[in-house]
């Protein structure tokens, strides 16, 4: 089936958001009482808010120990230092390559989609100034079900007005693959071999992605 759209995830393929994720996890684990390192930060890459909180919770052996009232409490204060580093961004963080990324796939009539778990995407977005280089938005706003459930990047598919074999995913966490796998689609990994599996094909980044050539795969 010929590729009609590129859904691209955000934090790990557009922009490294993680490591203003990590400052914050870090600040909350300090709370809390416990060291919270860049090795253990991996493992919340594309998790959502609340998994990412119960991650963290069980390496300080914290599991447990707390009602979903403080969970809550915690999840926001955590996204309030987020989003205090997420407002001082601007285009100079923009991941080399994606614009070049984004405007090769539009000249060749295809689709460009945002599918990503965050629910501050539109403020990463606007801030980057990259909202006008999307034809769909889907970001953690617009879901229920967490990566590797496929629902971010179905829902993607359905605005762009595409068929989920019609897709194509740049992903970099493995519950992306996964998910993007799941609804029936290519995937493309962003990062290391050692790290992911399951994809169609393998960057280190969107300036080695040639659209002309995903578009045939
Ligand atoms: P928020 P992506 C994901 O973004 C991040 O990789 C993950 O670390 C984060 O927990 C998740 O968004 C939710 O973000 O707290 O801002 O709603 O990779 O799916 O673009
Ligand atoms: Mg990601």
């Amino acid at each position: 089936m010929a590729i009609k759209a590129a859904i691209f995830d955000l934090d790990g393929v557009i922009v490294d958001t993680a490591k203003y994720h990590y400052l914050a996890w870090k600040r909350l684990a300090g709370e809390l009482g416990f060291e919270f390192t860049e090795k253990d930060n991996e493992r919340l890459k594309g998790v959502s808010r609340m998994r990412s909180l119960e991650i963290l919770l069980e390496v300080g052996g914290l599991s447990g120990k707390f009602s979903e009232e403080e969970m809550l409490d915690m999840a926001a204060r955590k996204n309030g230092w987020y989003v205090e580093h997420i407002s001082r961004m601007d285009e100079s963080e923009i991941l080399p390559g994606t614009v070049e990324c984004l405007r090769g796939f539009r000249n060749l009539g295809i689709k460009t989609v945002l599918g990503s778990a965050s629910k501050n995407a539109m403020l990463i977005l606007s801030n980057l100034r990259l909202a006008p280089y999307f034809d769909a938005i889907i970001d953690g706003t617009k879901v229920s079900k967490a990566k590797p459930d496929p629902e971010v990047f179905l829902l993607g598919a359905k605005e762009a007005g595409v068929k989920p074999g019609e897709c194509v995913v740049f992903e970099d966490a493995q519950a992306g693959i996964e998910a993007a796998k799941r609804a029936g689609m290519k995937a493309v990994a962003i990062g290391n071999p050692d790290d992911l599996s399951g994809y169609d094909r393998i960057y280190r980044g969107l300036f080695e992605v040639k659209p002309e050539e995903i578009i045939k795969i």
